[in-house]
């Protein structure tokens, strides 16, 4: 087990006395958590070589010092969902939040439910949230319960141009579906604005508790705007595209396409009739650098106060993002481009400059957190703490990580295998260890299906059972099954619609 940081329990009247003795020292007894949320940001990262050119210095700097999670996955692949999970420690399966509405506390059975800061909250830390951790403004308007101590900024775009700078997009022409460059300065954005908060929240703290600072970024969450700056990191002419053979879908069963079915995300067709492809990429890239240097003028406010050696630090994004691969932009898969996302744990006791392999799912924050500062495992969260891994990478664990878009839909993904079953009953296979972008589904073909039983029988056992429906007020990416036919958002699929 790893060494627990300045972790020194004392009787009440003993600590009475310490208290007063060391009322100048500020190391608390129980590490700081930092918790840094970036949106969107799939695995184009330094640390998770998901993208041959992407520069990401801070996230690298940060990795030296880390264990980061090689094969760690979202439990939904869209905002609420993957948030609601990580902040109350249940699968969508058993919140029935598969949207991006609700709001998890209209529903009564989870208005008093316990969320992550909240538990630190009651074990005597000062919880702060500036950015965009629940999603939207969910949480910011609420009465009681108090999500936190302090709110700080909500998470916004910022500057914007004037109008659009690509062609308008097909359903509805979305005004968050832009990017590309235009005039304005870094300081202009809304997540220069949330670091400046968090850096001042850290240069500033006057609380004796240790504290759970929590600071969410939007980038690179369309749209993709940037400085020119960083977009010169990225010249168009010398961009690495990723890969997307064409016909990768045609192994693919017609209901993987319920799961994107009308969405203002640009699908890859259009993306290249329009020429959009590569500056969507391109913009995509600018962004992941820009908010790199956001999240890098954070951990240097860290390294230079009085905290940096008692806080543990950790990362994460909601969840992948798909930039032309498998004919979408966008989220809303069940493969790897939709569900692998950064997860980097650095800090007192934490292996340093170490990457584990092993299945590691959002869901495992609140436990894994709560371990780390000593506190008891929080009652009903279906996480598993990661501690293990955090001072021995190689340990391993049993279960695989499991992601789910709407009840039915769920993938199950190991240090091998990706197995995806969708509500209709339609399957896919992949081999991630031989084919990383998952282009061959290995159950495409009857011989496939019989070599590869075994493989699959072991997987589907770890589907979830007795999901949770639609929650009241589930609006918004919302898929069901009913008796005449696949519902999306309510309206009836039109299965002639579906690409060829
Ligand atoms: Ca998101
Ligand atoms: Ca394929």
């Amino acid at each position: 087990m790893i060494a627990r940081p300045n972790l020194v329990f004392f009787s009440t009247a003993l600590w009475v006395t310490m208290s007063v003795s060391i009322a100048a020292e500020p190391t608390p007894d129980r590490p700081n958590i930092l918790m840094i949320a970036i949106d969107d940001l799939n695995d184009w990262v330094e640390p998770l070589e998901g993208h041959p050119d992407v520069k990401t210095p801070a996230l690298a700097k940060l990795a030296h010092r880390a264990v980061t999670f090689t094969n760690a996955h979202c439990q939904a692949p869209l905002c609420n969902p993957s948030r609601t999970s990580i902040m109350t420690g249940l699968r969508p399966t058993s919140t029935g939040v598969y949207g991006l509405a609700p709001w998890f506390r209209t529903l009564p059975e989870f208005k008093a439910h316990v969320t992550l800061p909240q538990y630190f909250h009651q074990h005597g830390y000062h919880t702060l949230i500036g950015g965009k951790i629940f999603h939207g403004a969910y949480g910011r308007n609420g009465k009681a319960p108090q999500e936190c101590d302090v709110w700080g900024p909500n998470a916004s775009v910022g500057a914007k141009p004037e109008q659009k700078l690509i062609p308008p997009t097909p359903n509805g022409n979305h005004p968050l579906m832009d990017w590309g460059t235009f005039p304005h300065r870094d300081q202009d954005k809304g997540d220069w604005q949330v670091a400046s908060w968090a850096v001042q929240q850290i240069e500033s703290m006057q609380e004796e508790k240790p504290f759970f600072l929590s600071v969410g970024f939007f980038l690179p969450h369309v749209p993709c705007y940037a400085t020119q700056k960083w977009f010169d990191l990225y010249p168009e002419d010398s961009l690495t595209m990723p890969p997307m053979p064409s016909g990768d879908r045609s192994d693919t069963p017609k209901s993987s396409w319920y799961l994107h079915w009308n969405l203002p995300e640009p699908r890859t067709d259009w993306l290249a009739a329009n020429d959009q492809l590569r500056p969507l990429v391109r913009a995509y890239l600018a962004s992941i650098s820009f908010v790199d240097s956001q999240v890098g003028r954070v951990l240097d406010a860290l390294e230079n106060s009085p905290y940096a050696d008692n806080t543990i630090v950790v990362l994460w994004s909601d969840h992948g993002y798909h930039l032309g691969e498998k004919s979408i932009s966008g989220k809303n898969s069940l493969w790897a481009r939709s569900t692998r996302v950064p997860l980097i744990f650095a800090g007192p006791g934490i292996a340093a400059n170490v990457k584990c392999n092993q299945p590691a799912e959002l869901l495992d924050l609140y436990p894994t957190l709560a371990s780390l500062a000593g506190l008891p495992r929080p009652n009903g969260v279906q996480g598993i703490s990661l501690e293990p891994q955090l001072s021995d990478p190689t340990t391993p664990r049993d279960r695989p990580a499991i992601c789910t878009h709407n009840a039915g839909n769920h993938s199950v993904c190991d240090t091998r295998w990706r197995y995806i079953r969708y509500l209709d009953g339609g399957e896919e296979l992949y081999d991630v260890a031989q084919d990383p972008n998952e282009f061959d589904n290995l159950l495409a073909s009857e011989a496939g299906r019989a070599e590869f039983a075994s493989v699959v029988h072991r997987l589907r056992a770890w589907l979830p059972k007795n999901e949770r429906g639609l929650a009241t007020g589930s609006a918004h990416r919302i898929l069901e099954q009913r008796a005449d036919g696949i519902y999306w958002e309510k309206k009836k699929i039109d299965m002639s619609r579906i690409p060829q």
